[in-house]
């Protein structure tokens, strides 16, 4: 049964023309004019893109207490459901946990997933048992990248010779570190201070997390990555001290990525001043929304290139999860959502009003990280080979976002009442067509998992660069004969 989507301009990241694409068996067999087939998909007036790709989800995770209340049934759902084909979920040992005993867990939840999906494995914890663990990971596990906090000190925070030696051990292993980026022993300072001050409420959030928290911390990774040999990829810049790292690691040709999320780049700060206990705490996530100042500086990124990659974090609590910090800001579990909105609220906000361009937004929202993680052109591609997910999107079809409509499981949504442009006409996961003109039918446990390989061109240059270009200490007793 082969399927063609007919009539349509085809966008990737470099390229716009006007193709017919046909799939046979789940993949792309065939691109050009005039292609017939057992079934046609209109796609007359709409772009077909590579389904987007989000690189940072937290389905059904334990943190602050609770479990984040989208799983990988209606958080897959709600990806297809917007155009996202594929999500990078982060698993999560808990500290002294065994990587591979958390794995299995992850397993066990992702078998409900409606798209395809990878990890992230995060290092929350160090110790002999994960640095063995992580050649396992990454050579039989199919995943290739770690992340680290920096922040939530006293749980998920791990220090700066924890990081360094993890660092070390992905570039042996050709994996790719990621870094939560706030300085976690200035957050913790800020936020008794302010609790001490009497500053309780959902607004005092923001000022426990200022930009410096975030600068100081992505400066600091990007120096011991370049210590440890390793690549870097920074989730969630918010704000234009961050940024400036990451512009300036990129200059001197480190392999540094930023990725911005699409709350941050069109939510602002203001939102936690709202009158409404509730609308504020609901928007309560880390690092926390910022001021326009900030917002210009991502979109720049995102237009320049110094910024690779748009993702949600998404982390949904329900209202009455986010309660639970009544009385006390750091105890609202941090997260929003996004999955389902990503795509058209960026299409609406960066393509219609020419900030970013139509091949900007495929690169940043599923080229690019294809590449990253290393599953390009099995994904984040339309080409001969490639998986047919596909977005077939509509510029002309709008909506109101609204919760009342929406697939994640939550009780709001912090994009309400935004009018967005841009929504898909179909989506196809793997061939399947996951969404006919706002129609889900998505089917449970229809997601594979991607194996990603070591990302070996990219650490096997860096090696060689250092070797051909590390100085030849010469030590005596161990100390340096030159100065350092
Ligand atoms: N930030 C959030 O807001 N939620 C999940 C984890 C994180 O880093
Ligand atoms: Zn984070
Ligand atoms: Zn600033
Ligand atoms: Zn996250």
């Amino acid at each position: 049964m082969t399927k063609v989507i007919k009539g349509g301009t085809v966008v990737t990241a470099d390229l716009t023309y006007k193709a017919d694409v046909k799939i046979d068996g789940g993949v792309i067999v065939e691109i050009g004019p005039d292609l017939t087939g057992d079934e046609v998909l209109d796609a007359t007036g709409c772009y077909v893109m590579p389904g987007g790709i989000d690189p940072h989800t937290h389905l059904e995770m334990p943190f602050m207490g609770t479990y984040s209340a989208d799983d990988f049934a209606s958080g897959t759902r709600a990806a297809l459901a917007g155009g996202t084909t594929m999500v990078v979920d982060f698993c999560l040992p808990a500290p002294g946990e065994s990587l591979l005993d958390a794995l299995k867990v992850w397993d066990n939840k992702s078998a409900r997933a409606a798209c395809d999906y990878s990890f992230h494995m995060a290092i929350t914890w160090w110790g002999e048992q994960v640095f063995d663990e992580m050649k396992i990971i990454t050579q039989e596990k199919g995943i290739n990248s770690f992340k680290h906090f920096l922040a939530y000190k006293g749980a998920l925070m791990v220090n700066d010779d924890e990081l360094y030696a993890s660092f070390k051990r992905c570039a042996e292993l050709g994996a790719t570190p990621l870094v939560h980026a706030e300085n976690g022993d200035v957050v913790a300072e800020l936020t008794a201070q302010l609790l001490a001050e009497g500053n309780t409420g959902p607004e005092a959030h923001a000022y426990s997390r200022p930009p410096q928290v975030e600068g100081e911390a992505t400066n600091r990774a990007i120096m011991i990555a370049d210590m440890a040999g390793a690549p870097l990829y920074v989730v969630h810049t918010s704000c234009e001290e961050s940024h400036e790292a990451i512009r300036r690691a990129k200059m001197q040709g480190k392999r540094v990525w930023g990725e911005p999320l699409i709350q941050h780049l069109v939510l602002d700060e203001s939102e936690y001043f709202h009158e409404d206990w509730d609308h504020a705490a609901r928007r309560v996530m880390s690092p926390p929304f910022r001021n326009k100042h900030h917002q210009d500086s991502l979109w720049a990124g995102l237009a320049s290139g110094t910024l690779s990659c748009v993702a949600t974090d998404h982390c949904a609590f329900t209202t009455e999860q986010k309660r639970n910090g009544i009385g006390d800001f750091s105890k609202i579990p941090n997260g929003t959502g996004g999955l389902e909105d990503r795509l058209p609220v960026l299409w609406t906000t960066g393509v219609e009003t020419g900030r970013i361009t139509m091949n900007e937004f495929v690169a940043v929202t599923s080229t690019n990280i294809a590449k990253i993680l290393n599953c390009y052109p099995k994904k984040g591609a339309v080409l001969v080979g490639a998986d047919a997910d596909i977005i077939v999107l509509d510029p002309n079809k709008t909506k109101v976002i609204s919760a009342d409509t929406q697939a994640s499981a939550i009780d709001y949504n912090v994009f309400e009442g935004i009018e967005v442009s841009g929504l898909p006409r179909y989506v196809l996961s793997r061939g399947y067509v996951a969404v006919t003109d706002g129609e889900l039918t998505t089917k449970e446990g229809h997601g594979e998992f991607v194996a990603r390989d070591p990302n070996a061109t990219v650490n096997t240059a860096l090696s060689k660069w250092k070797e051909l270009t590390a100085p030849q200490p010469v030590l005596r007793s161990g100390i340096p004969a030159t100065g350092v």
